[in-house]
């Protein structure tokens, strides 16, 4: 590197800066940064990296760069999306960063029709290429494709799904209805299963895959989406400035007066589950100012009104309705979904108040028993039974025999609360599981011959608190990271072994172990967790000290104390423990791990819903756990694991994964402050890092990024050849261009089907890629000459 040209250097913000090297110790350089002359700084030498020359040039494929490094992977993206192109390959894989506008004709119809047939890379990279590679991966190797979309909060996953399963229905689709319902059964899971966060306004609370699946004819048949975890503790709280899931805002604004007036709805401002968080609109702050005056409705205007200003529920409760119709939802069917989201709401606002008697339970207050009435009414439960079931607990008292007898024992406030809201957490996550359910009826096949799937899931998690759900998303991205790895690295040295290239091979971590820590039998922390949801008395603490006794040297947990590895509240080693992840260090903070584990409903409620008078609500309980014989279970707290039902579900996802071809999106956030034109360098490094995109770098720039076919070339050029050179094999003709182009032997390696261009080769291997007739006419020439 020590050739006096600048090297880009690390920078606090911007993720790297240009400097000079002006002088080298052993394990440090010392840089003068180009644009502060004379003040220099110390740099570890794994962080200094070799710069392009051109540093305003930028490539739609990063490894057409002389140097691929994180560096310059960093400044090609950030020099495309000044200029607005926010997609760029890395070989196959597609980086997509967040435009946070809409960028002119980007997705408009001309341009999603030019991207069909087309290889990748004849046109300006793009989120349709890798769709349409899907399709004819699909339909060439007649195998199942899947599109694995990740990304942090915000990133652009679930806009970046649309756009595929946009692509894949409008091209090849059969221009009937289930074409549209792929598509227009999103907003309806999005009405339910999407929330405002600090993060992202529209964030996806649970994870999914959607299937769209084709026919032998490759044409759309029908569609399937599984779906993940859902995010329960929502139902019941927010944090500061977040919100509930949309459906409950969009209902109190958009519903009809008299839907509103049997549903006895109000504004969100009087409904506990969705007051707390509290999202009003701040007149204060600009941006906020500016949205408010672009709306001018007077709804949006009343200060203190709980109303998000960036969200305009009253409209989007309208296109919800017009997609519900559009996939076949009667007003029946909307009915009973709405009825169910205002009981959560009025379920959510009864209160209890302590009796003073000496048995120490709760009873109603008084000013609950309206809500109650509202709430028994909408879930069809009897009023009398629902006070009972919130308020008492069943169990069976072992005493005097051993039959036992059923007893209540009455709860106090706290534990009151408690019942109350996993009685809504469980009648909400059933009535999503149905959403998705029924959306699923609206696109069936009856055969299908391939799929492409597309995973929208939550990319790895670090905040300040990391609990139950950040432990689960983390596992599944170690995993995806497994899978990734496997596919891009290990694949591509096969590749290389293959074809006989005496590469070097790519090291990489292999991160079996961490997955082994979470989903080994017995010893892993899932199997511990469920191990404690099973004792008579749980403690998250207990829970907490068993994980670090059965792993007290494993490499990848630490005891959160003597450890330097995560940025973490000072807390005891029995109130959480660290993960090493591949994506970096996590301190996971293990109050309420088992109890958002546990997915079962106390007996007195799960039996309650379960004979509810309402059909729609008996429905969403069907297959639950209950037994005839109640009284056998009494008093047990019943226990369905979340976290070994989430590793089961996503061992099934990796089996579907691994059995068909992929492709990768990495989406990039640009900033944290959600604007356009703003390029956080330092915070899309580590996005970029944190994707296994550097590892991807490492591997290309020991190796040879493109390559091509020697029968694809040969196939490209014959139409051109005089008879003499048609009988060459497919090889000899392309050792044959190659020796007349002058290519020089260092540039490029022979294997035994293909040949393979090193990094920064591009140009050379774009002039033998050229398509055009007249240009392929002019080198077939050249190789005839060259030969006689
Ligand atoms: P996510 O799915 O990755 O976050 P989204 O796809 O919801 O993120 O994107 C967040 C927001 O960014 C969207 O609501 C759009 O406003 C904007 N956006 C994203 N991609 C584009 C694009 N290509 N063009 C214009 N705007 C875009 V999360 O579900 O929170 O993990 O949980
Ligand atoms: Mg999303």
């Amino acid at each position: 590197m020590d050739d006096g040209k600048p090297v880009w250097a690390p920078h606090p913000t911007d993720g790297f800066q240009l400097g000079m090297i002006v002088d080298i110790g052993a394990e440090t350089l010392t840089i003068e940064p180009l644009n502060q002359k004379g003040k220099t700084f110390l740099a570890p030498m794994s962080q200094v990296f070799p710069a392009e020359d051109d540093v305003s040039k930028h490539v739609e494929d990063n490894c057409s760069l002389m140097y691929l490094n994180e560096a310059t992977l960093l400044n090609n993206v950030r020099v495309r999306y000044n200029k607005d192109h926010i997609y760029t390959y890395v070989a196959n894989i597609l980086i997509a960063v967040n435009p946070y506008c809409d960028i002119p004709k980007l997705y408009a119809p001309e341009t999603l029709k030019s991207y069909r047939g087309k290889s990748l890379g004849t046109l300006p990279p793009h989120v349709y290429a890798i769709a349409d590679k899907a399709y004819r991966d699909m339909k060439v190797l007649k195998m199942s494709q899947s599109i694995i979309v990740s990304g942090e909060s915000g990133a652009g996953k679930t806009e970046n799904t649309k756009f595929v399963l946009r692509y894949l229905t409008t091209t090849y689709g059969t221009g009937q209805d289930i074409d549209e319902r792929i598509v227009e059964a999103n907003p309806l899971l999005e009405a339910f299963g999407n929330a405002k966060t600090v993060r992202n306004n529209n964030s996806s609370r649970f994870g999914k895959f959607v299937e769209i699946h084709f026919n032998e004819k490759n044409a759309v048949v029908g569609g399937f989406v599984s779906h993940y975890l859902l995010e329960k503790s929502r139902i019941c709280m927010q944090s500061k400035e977040e919100r509930n899931y949309h459906i409950f805002y969009r209902l109190c604004a958009g519903a009809s007066e008299d839907i509103k007036k049997t549903l006895h709805l109000d504004s969100p401002d009087s409904f506990r589950y969705l007051n707390q968080g509290c999202t009003r609109y701040f007149a204060n702050k600009d941006s906020d100012k500016q949205i408010m005056q672009n709306r001018k409705s007077p709804e949006h205007l009343k200060a203190g009104a709980l109303k998000d200003p960036l969200l305009d529920d009253q409209g989007d409760f309208n296109r919800m309705c017009v997609a519900m119709k559009k996939i076949g939802l009667d007003d029946t069917e909307k009915l009973d979904l709405f009825r169910v989201v205002a009981g959560v709401l009025h379920l959510g606002n009864i209160d209890f108040e302590e009796t003073g008697s000496s048995s120490g339970g709760c009873t109603l207050k008084n000013q609950s028993s309206q809500t109650l009435a509202y709430c028994a009414n909408l879930l069809g439960l009897d009023q009398d039974d629902l006070q009972v079931s919130l308020t008492t607990r069943v169990m069976l008292t072992t005493a005097g025999g051993a039959k036992g007898t059923v007893i209540k024992v009455p709860l106090k406030v706290e534990q009151a609360n408690n019942a109350r809201d996993a009685l809504a957490k469980a009648v909400y996550s059933r009535l999503f599981d149905h959403v998705v359910k029924r959306v699923n009826q609206c696109f069936p096949f009856e055969t299908s011959s391939n799929f492409i799937g597309v995973l929208d899931i939550a990319g790895f998690e670090y905040f300040e608190h990391n609990s139950f759900e950040q432990f689960c998303i983390n596992y599944c991205n170690e995993k995806l990271q497994q899978f990734f790895n496997e596919r891009i690295l290990k694949e591509e040295q096969e590749l290389y072994q293959k074809e006989g290239l005496g590469v070097n091979e790519v090291h990489y971590v292999d991160n079996q172990d961490c997955i082994d820590l979470v989903e080994a039998k017995v010893v892993g922390i899932l199997d511990i967790l469920d191990e404690e949801n099973r004792l008579p008395q749980t403690s998250d603490q207990h829970f907490a000290l068993a994980v670090h006794s059965k792993h007290k040297d494993h490499f990848r947990l630490t005891v959160p104390r003597k450890s330097k590895l995560a940025i973490h509240r000072n807390i005891r080693d029995d109130e959480g423990f660290i993960i090493r992840h591949f994506a970096g260090a996590v301190c996971y903070e293990t109050a309420q791990f088992v109890e958002k584990n546990n997915d079962a409903l106390h007996m007195s409620l799960e039996s309650l819903v379960c004979e509810s008078k309402d059909k729609f609500v008996r429905e969403l309980f069907e297959n639950s756990n209950t037994t005839k014989d109640s009284k056998q279970k009494a008093g047990k707290l019943s226990f369905i694991s979340v976290g070994n039902k989430f590793k089961t579900q996503l061992n099934l996802l990796l089996e579907k994964l691994r059995s068909t071809g992929s492709s990768f999106i990495r989406c990039v956030k640009p900033n944290l402050k959600m604007v356009s034109h703003q390029f956080e360098g330092a915070q899309i490094l580590s996005q970029l890092q944190c994707s296994g995109m550097v590892s991807v770098l490492d591997l290309m720039q020991g190796g040879f990024p493109s390559r091509a076919l020697f029968h694809e070339l040969y196939n490209m050029y014959k139409k051109y050849m005089p008879d003499k050179l048609t009988r060459l094999d497919p090889r000899l003709f392309c050792k044959a261009l190659f020796k007349a182009l002058g290519l020089n032997d260092n540039e490029y390696k022979f294997g035994l089907t293909r040949v393979f261009f090193r990094p920064g080769k591009f140009a050379e291997f774009d002039q033998i890629m050229k398509s055009d007739p007249e240009h392929l006419a002019q080198l077939v020439q050249k190789v005839h000459k060259w030969l006689v």
